[in-house]
């Protein structure tokens, strides 16, 4: 096993939760899971590239959008992309995954094999080799990733103060319902809402434990170098977290660029926007037969939506389970 990876989830570990997530959450780029350091789950593919995201080299203008699945990445993406480059709307319009590459994308969606199945289709650099995309890239580098904190490149620890990290969380019940339709719509998922309820809490969804990831960056949110924000405040007062944003970043924004950046990001128009809604790869999904599932990426852009989802039952469960995971950190959700 590699560094990083502490073991391999196995279906006869007589664990309920792990024969699930490997009978309803295996697909076509999906293999099996592994437990990483601090008990995370990840997909099998990271044993291949998690020494490689460990040993990183950064450079001091990198920017990292980073978060758990589903808090609002793609929002902060497309704000942080804009305010580094100057309101570019024009080379806005490349698809957000080439200009902001996700750092693990390869061993998460592992497209590899169908360049083989599929002569024809051709695998976006990307997706390819993410870590090698990103090792290629001219500076400044805008990287997305869902890794917690000791997962992501060591020299992040070690560089404090040089690259930035821009980290956006949200309340973990929709946390929790965006993730299971995501997981549906883009990652072969195949199960129930109530198992992959219990998944989540078991922290057996990929990258979980949740609040270990938001409790790694929170306590760290007063260095320099992070930016701490919430998808709450950003549904709340979307041009006041630009201001703190671009402040954070250096970048002079005037009342008038705030607006228009604001008007473009907001729900409605991200929902159409090609470039970062990702209706092009739940196209392509279907084209290759690998996912045949109805909805959308920006699916519903709202707070409290949990509210029509879950059973008062389950609110109370994951009200008690947040106490518990948060007794004595001091952090208030
Ligand atoms: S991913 O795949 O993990 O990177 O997903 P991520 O981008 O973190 O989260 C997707 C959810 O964010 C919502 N979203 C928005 N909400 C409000 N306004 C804007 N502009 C916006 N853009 C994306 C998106 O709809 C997903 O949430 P749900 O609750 O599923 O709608």
């Amino acid at each position: 096993m590699a560094n990083k990876v502490l073991s391999r989830i196995d279906s006869a570990s007589g664990c309920e939760v792990d024969k699930i997530l490997l009978r309803d959450f295996t697909s076509s780029f999906r293999c099996g899971y592994v437990v990483a350091e601090g008990g995370v789950t990840m997909p099998h593919g990271y044993v291949d590239v998690c020494d490689k995201i460990a040993q990183f080299s950064l450079r001091d203008d990198d920017i990292f959008v980073a978060s758990f699945p589903k808090s609002g990445t793609t929002w902060t993406q497309e704000m942080v992309w804009l305010l580094g480059h100057n309101f570019d709307y024009e080379k806005a319009k490349e698809f957000l995954p080439a200009r902001f590459p996700f750092l693990e994308h390869t061993p998460l969606f592992d497209y590899r094999g169908f360049h083989r199945k599929f002569p024809d289709f051709d695998v976006p650099p990307y997706v390819n080799n993410s870590v090698q995309f990103i090792n290629n890239m001219s500076n400044p580098r805008f990287i997305k990733s869902h890794l917690p904190y000791d997962l992501l490149p060591e020299q992040i620890s070690l560089n404090t103060g040089k690259s930035k990290i821009i980290y956006v969380w949200r309340n973990v019940k929709d946390c929790l319902i965006s993730y299971y339709h995501h997981c549906i719509l883009l990652e072969g998922y195949k199960g129930n809402f109530d198992n992959f309820y219990k998944m989540f809490l078991a922290n057996k969804v990929g990258y979980a434990p949740f609040w270990a990831h938001v409790l790694g960056f929170w306590k760290r949110r007063d260095q320099e170098n992070i930016l701490f924000l919430r998808y709450e405040d950003m549904k709340a007062d979307l041009p006041s977290v630009i201001r703190r944003v671009a402040s954070f970043l250096g970048k002079p924004c005037s009342e008038e660029q705030l607006l228009k950046l604001a008007d473009h990001l907001s729900f409605e128009n991200m929902k159409k926007n090609p470039a970062v809604n990702y209706e092009p790869v739940c196209e392509m999904n279907k084209k290759l037969g690998l996912i045949n599932a109805e909805g959308s990426f920006m699916r519903s852009g709202t707070v409290g939506g949990y509210k029509t989802y879950l059973t008062q039952e389950q609110i109370g469960e994951i009200d008690k389970w947040t106490e518990k995971c948060l007794e004595g950190t001091g952090f208030s959700p």
